[in-house]
């Protein structure tokens, strides 16, 4: 229950908000009172704390309160167009990036393009890449991205609080496969 709830919070967050008739400010923050109510009238009794309990005890930190703890957003993955005001930042030398074997002919064409998302997500340590690949059915692949040689040339690296690497795109020069 808990993972549908917050994957239910993720799509409220990220994507449709309005379908809770609810509206991300600028920065991506909505009011933690109307997601307390939104939650309790989609999945029953949901109070305050349950919010706490679940946003303390998500696995990858999907989401942050402020610091008065009045407001609420998703951490990354948005594709609703939000700024989340986070300082540009120097990336490791390689990063890496999980996904379908089914899409690397399409990535090692055009790079990593980000589609509905705000930015391409991407991975410090092998093994969160290896996670987020298995998220999609059939054999994965994992790549490795010369981040720091991007970064060398211009590209602009951003770190969200819960420490994934974000970037607008990665052309297939910086990529190989692991
Ligand atoms: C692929 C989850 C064809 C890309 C995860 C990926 C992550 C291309 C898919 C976060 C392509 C987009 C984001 C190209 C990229 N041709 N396919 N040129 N360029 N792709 O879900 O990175 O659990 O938007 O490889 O853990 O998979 O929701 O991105 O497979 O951190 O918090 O297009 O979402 O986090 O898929 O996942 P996504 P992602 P949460």
């Amino acid at each position: 229950m808990t993972k549908q709830i917050s994957k239910f919070l993720s799509l409220l967050l990220r994507h449709q908000p309005e379908r809770a008739g609810l509206t991300l400010d600028p920065q991506g923050w909505v009011p933690t009172g109307a997601v307390v109510a939104a939650l309790r009238s989609r999945f029953g009794t949901f109070s305050r704390e349950d919010l706490e309990r679940l946003v303390a005890g998500s696995d990858k930190q999907r989401f942050a309160f402020d610091e008065s703890g009045e407001r609420i957003r998703a951490n990354q993955g948005h594709s609703v167009s939000v700024d989340l005001g986070l300082d540009a930042a120097a990336p490791p030398t390689i990063l890496f990036h999980g996904t379908s074997r089914r899409f690397l002919g399409s990535i090692l064409e055009q790079g990593l393009i980000k589609s509905r998302r705000q930015y391409v997500h991407l991975s410090h340590h092998v093994e969160t890449a290896e996670k987020v690949a298995r998220r999609r059915a059939g054999e994965t692949v994992i790549l490795e991205i010369a981040s720091r040689r991007m970064a060398a040339e211009g590209y602009v690296f951003f770190r969200s609080a819960n420490g994934v690497w974000l970037t607008d795109s990665v052309p297939p020069c910086f990529l190989a496969i692991l």
